[in-house]
């Protein structure tokens, strides 16, 4: 599976179209008055989340979005039809943010402008770099990322006591272009951490319907997968399972650092420690590596709350040396840890009661 949770596009609003300078022509009344219809409004760019997608991959082809202009407006008061909008879609959890701000294409030939008539642009400083126009956390939301160009006026409204045949009409705005950068920041409940082999793909599968990838070797997992836990009472919980950390993770080493960011935003992580990986005197080693690489990361990562799993308890004693200096550490700074076996079902039914006690 191809996961993409970074793109950048360039995106552009339609401009509005042009209103109409006409007259109307009836029969026995040689000057009729004013009808020029307004002109349509530009079509706007509008980020639309959806769970139906999981990844940005769509963005990878589509890098240059437009939406339509609106139409001119024409004669016996008719408006021009508005342009269609763009749409986004997007997966639930992207965050848009300005990557270069817009520039205003003017067409030749149109000025903005006619006397008396006030025109609104938007604000340039709406699009500053760096200015997040979107945090889509819910399905079905939508925000206007970029305005179309409002249609302009037709003679139709220019008509006054001393010109009753105005021969103006107010031109559409233009429509704007915009570099955007979409982050894709997976939204679950919990996550899990762990080094690589440790036993996180095993663990989502055994608590969620979540059917990941399982190997006997460092790295089998390449992207995020999440997974729904469903409680007694029907709740509902998603876990998230990423790539393995290792040391040096936060000097980009390794595939987990590239995910982190879909760790960012749960409740609370759960830290799985390999309990057949390290010597007898120090599994609690992994454990402080880990913390370190994820502070390092962030300090979002640093401050959450988090507890540890030590896992393959199958084959391993739990009142081993180092397994009891490393449940004894973590008691002292108040931190939960249980013994499980992901492969066996050993301790899962107290995890599950474990995080049940923890929903948010
Ligand atoms: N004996 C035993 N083996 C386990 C247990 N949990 C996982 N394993 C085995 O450990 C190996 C790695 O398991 P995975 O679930 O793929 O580990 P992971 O942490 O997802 O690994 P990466 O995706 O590489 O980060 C597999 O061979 C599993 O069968 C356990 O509780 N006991
Ligand atoms: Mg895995």
């Amino acid at each position: 599976m191809f996961f993409l949770d970074e793109a950048v596009i360039t995106v552009r609003s339609g401009n509005g179209g042009s209103g109409c300078v006409s007259f109307r022509r009836e029969k026995f009344i040689p000057k009729g008055g004013p009808d020029g219809g307004d002109g349509g409004h530009g079509g706007s760019v509008i980020a639309r989340s959806t769970r139906k997608i999981f990844t940005l991959e769509d963005y990878r082809s589509k890098r240059n979005l437009s939406a339509q202009n609106g139409k001119p407006g024409q004669g016996k008061n008719k408006s021009g039809a508005n342009g269609a909008d763009c749409i986004l879609e997007t997966p639930v959890g992207t965050i848009i943010e300005v990557y270069e701000p817009g520039i205003e294409v003017y067409e030749p030939g149109i000025e903005v402008y006619e006397p008396g008539i006030e025109v609104s642009e938007p604000g340039i400083e709406a699009y500053e770099p760096g200015r997040i126009l979107a945090d889509l956390v819910l399905d079905h939301q939508e925000i206007v990322l970029l305005p179309g160009g409002k249609g302009g006026k037709g003679n139709q409204h220019f008509a006054t006591s001393t010109n009753r045949a105005p021969r103006i009409a107010q031109p559409g705005l233009p429509g704007e272009t915009l570099k955007l950068k979409l982050t894709l920041k997976l939204l679950a409940d919990v996550g899990l951490v762990g080094l690589p082999n440790a036993g996180k793909s095993t663990l989502l599968s055994r608590l969620t319907q979540a059917r990941p990838k399982v190997g006997s070797y460092p790295f089998t997992t390449l992207v995020p997968n999440l997974g729904v836990m469903t409680f007694d009472d029907l709740q509902t919980l998603v876990v998230a399972d990423i790539p393995g950390l290792v040391e040096g993770a936060r000097l980009g080493r390794g595939l987990g650092h590239r995910f982190l960011k879909h760790i960012e935003r749960t409740q609370f992580l759960l830290h799985l420690l390999d309990a057949t990986l390290s010597s007898e005197t120090n599994i609690l080693d992994d454990f402080l590596m880990l913390r370190k690489e994820m502070s390092a990361y962030s300090t979002a990562l640093a401050h959450k709350p988090y507890f540890v799993v030590i896992n393959k308890i199958d084959l391993a004693d739990p009142k081993r040396k180092g397994i009891v200096a490393l449940r004894k550490a973590l008691d002292r700074i108040g931190t939960k840890s249980m013994c499980i076996s992901a492969l066996t079902g050993e301790g899962i039914d107290e995890l599950v009661q474990f995080i049940s006690a923890n929903r948010p």
